[in-house]
């Protein structure tokens, strides 16, 4: 059996890669580390193969639960754990410097200690910062990194660590930055989440400022799969850029779900915008299909009506979360209480 240590494997995009790790071979054995946070979700891992799916419940920033959970000569590290949301990293940043800046070092130093044969980065499109309205404009791998969040700031700060870690200590080390995962079991303090399980309580749905911000769309289960090829094929210290050419206004997305859902546009209701806002962002991933051989598989309307499917046939799931600590979270955010 190959090891592979995943981090933050009960998130939203780390348990997508999992399940299509253990779906799709029959020799790799997860060792999945994860604290569990607001945003961790054992649920997620239900109907892993559990003889190949350790799971392990630790911080990032832990460094002893860190080396006695990593075996030696694993094949790899997958670091997906992390703060993600925007909007809590500008009420309170200090979270994200921890887990996303000094977990990954941890993680770094770890890697190195116990002979880690990769370590992949999962990083994302923020750290590029924001593009012009509408332009031809695109992210490519030789953008600079100009983060304009706390969070994109904490991201970008990772990957400066990462890199440094392979020109001053030789770690393998890979870097993926993809845009706006959308897929099941995604929280829903995310827009698409968010959007579908108001929509499904005909709740309002707060559009933030005009709803012409853009994002590029992937679907999850294609991001999983880029990641694999680039830990498959990527070189020792490049980084890929991922995304599926799927850009959408935000007010757009919001309608195309009400549509799906028979619901009416008057549930949209626009609200004031989240601070230092990003414009747009948009993807060239034509490295990552040329030198990795990947292509995304799915469509953004097959992707989309696939994510609403999954949020109706797993309202519990759902609803445990909108009956929990997110229930404050949204009143605090929004100034409106969840029925
Ligand atoms: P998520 O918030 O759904 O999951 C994060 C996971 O990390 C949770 O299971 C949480 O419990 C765990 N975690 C948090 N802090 C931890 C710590 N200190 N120690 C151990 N585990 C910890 O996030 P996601 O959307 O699945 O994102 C995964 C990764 O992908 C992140 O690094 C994120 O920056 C990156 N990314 C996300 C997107 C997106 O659209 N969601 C896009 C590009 C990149
Ligand atoms: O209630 C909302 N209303 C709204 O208009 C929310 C939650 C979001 N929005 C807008 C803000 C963004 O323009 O929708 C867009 C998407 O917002 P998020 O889902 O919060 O994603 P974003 O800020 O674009 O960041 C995401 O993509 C990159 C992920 O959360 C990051 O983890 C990832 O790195």
């Amino acid at each position: 059996m190959k090891k592979i240590f995943i981090t933050g494997g009960a998130g939203f995009i780390g348990s997508a890669f999992i399940h299509q790790i253990l779906e799709e071979s029959s020799d790799i054995e997860v060792i999945n580390f994860d604290a569990l946070t607001y945003a961790g979700n054992p649920e997620n891992l239900k109907g892993l193969d559990e003889t190949r799916h350790k799971f392990v419940k630790g911080d990032i920033c832990d460094k002893d639960a860190v080396l006695n959970a990593l075996p030696a000569d694993a094949e790899a590290v997958f670091n997906f754990a992390a703060e993600s949301h925007v909007d809590r990293s500008i009420t309170s940043a200090s979270e994200f410097v921890t887990t996303n800046v000094l977990g990954t070092q941890v993680l770094l130093d770890a890697a190195r200690a116990r002979n880690v044969k990769r370590f992949v980065h999962i990083s994302t499109d923020e750290v590029m910062g924001s593009l012009p309205d509408e332009s031809n404009l695109y992210f490519t791998e030789l953008s600079p990194l100009k983060p304009n969040s706390p969070y994109a700031a904490s991201k970008a700060a990772a990957e400066h660590f990462v890199r440094a870690a392979r020109e001053t200590f030789g770690l393998d080390t890979v870097i993926t930055r993809c845009g706006n995962n959308y897929g099941p079991r995604q929280f829903p303090e995310k827009l698409i989440p968010l959007m579908i399980a108001n929509a499904m309580n005909d709740e309002a749905l707060p559009v933030y400022g005009d709803g012409r911000n853009v994002r590029d769309w992937i679907y999850v289960e294609d991001h999983a799969r880029a990641i694999w090829l680039a830990f498959e094929r990527g070189k020792s210290g490049e980084v890929y850029n991922i995304g599926a050419r799927n850009e959408q206004f935000n007010i757009d997305v919001v309608k195309a779900i009400l549509d799906l859902l028979g619901k009416p546009h008057s549930l949209i209701k626009f609200v004031a915008d989240r601070l230092g806002h990003d414009r747009r962002y948009a993807i060239e991933a034509e490295k990552s299909e040329t030198e990795l051989g990947w292509k995304p598989q799915t469509d953004w309307e097959d992707g989309l009506r696939k994510t609403i499917r999954w949020y109706q046939e797993n309202q519990d799931w759902v609803e445990r979360i909108r009956n929990g600590a997110y229930r404050d979270y949204y009143k605090k955010m929004y100034g409106a209480s969840l029925k």
